[in-house]
């Protein structure tokens, strides 16, 4: 019997880098969305897309680019989330979280975005070769995490120097991603990390910004969570990123990123296993 529209699985898109896919798998905006998921419980399954074909495959869906490139152009990205109890195609991590917020309002963990504060702010100046997309300005208790989101992609895409070299590429494909990188760049790979005293500069800039966050983590000392016991969306967001850090970082600078501040952000991360399970 054909599957019915209604009992087929939702279908989440995530980008495969060195196989085997789920074991390497890093980038920050599908985590929050894997995340998600399983905060609501909600079954799915994994398409494990290749880097190079990142465009391609979101292409196909006639959906609007979440990102822009630096001079305008469409910067087609994932997660992307295809659902076919209700026809619709979401392509951006925040819009993925508020769609099944509405849709399984109280399922598994229940409420992704309960009222809290959120004020971590992160200024900067540095051009990036894609402008990081802000959150359609949302109302209630989900404008703080609209907000939020911005500011923490800021935070951590701000030190991605010290994390691009290590993104473990498929070997098959490594030379023609890096050449995209450089070409987006527009530099050489080399001159896209940073090494020596640049380095620990750059490291110590990354712990001292994340002191901003952990101050918002001292609120409930109890933890793991800014909420306590209680994760919400904002925890998922700062865990997407961590990920990034564990999968990208030199061992030695993850495991000292885990201690920094008390250990907060180790704790949030192991914390968030129980979210991580894949399909
Ligand atoms: N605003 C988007 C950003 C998504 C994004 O930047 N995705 C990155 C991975 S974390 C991507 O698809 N990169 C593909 C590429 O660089 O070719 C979201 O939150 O979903």
């Amino acid at each position: 019997m054909p599957t019915s529209p209604t009992t087929a699985l939702m279908t989440f898109y995530d980008i495969a880098l060195a196989p085997p896919a789920p074991e390497t798998s890093c980038s920050p905006n599908p985590w929050k969305t894997r995340y998600a998921l399983n905060f609501k419980n909600t079954p799915y399954k994994t398409t494990w897309v290749p880097l190079h074909a990142v465009s391609s495959v979101r292409g196909a869906f006639n959906i609007p680019a979440s990102r822009k490139f630096a001079d305008g152009s469409p910067y087609h990205t994932l997660p992307v989330l295809s659902d076919p109890a209700t026809g619709r195609i979401v392509g951006d991590s925040f819009e993925i979280a508020t769609y099944l917020q509405e849709q399984y309002p109280s399922s598994g963990a229940g409420d992704l975005f309960p009222a809290q504060e959120l004020d971590f702010v992160f200024e900067w100046d540095l051009a990036l070769f894609a402008p990081i997309a802000e959150a359609e300005a949302a109302e209630g208790p989900i404008a703080a995490y609209a907000k939020f989101n911005t500011n923490v992609d800021a935070a951590f895409s701000a030190h991605v120097p010290l994390m691009v070299h290590g993104l473990p590429f498929d070997p098959a494909t490594a030379e023609e991603n890096k050449a995209e990188f450089s070409r987006r760049a527009g530099m050489p790979w080399e001159g896209l990390t940073v090494s020596g005293e640049e380095r620990e500069k750059l490291l110590r800039s990354f712990e001292e910004t994340l002191g901003g966050l952990a101050r918002l983590y001292r609120r409930d000392a109890s933890g793991p969570f800014l909420m306590g016991s209680r994760a919400s969306y904002a925890d998922l967001i700062v865990g997407g990123w961590l990920r990034m850090s564990r999968g990208t970082l030199p061992g030695e600078e993850w495991e000292a990123l885990k201690g920094w501040h008390n250990g907060v952000f180790g704790r949030l991360h192991e914390a968030l296993e129980v979210f991580a399970q894949m399909d």
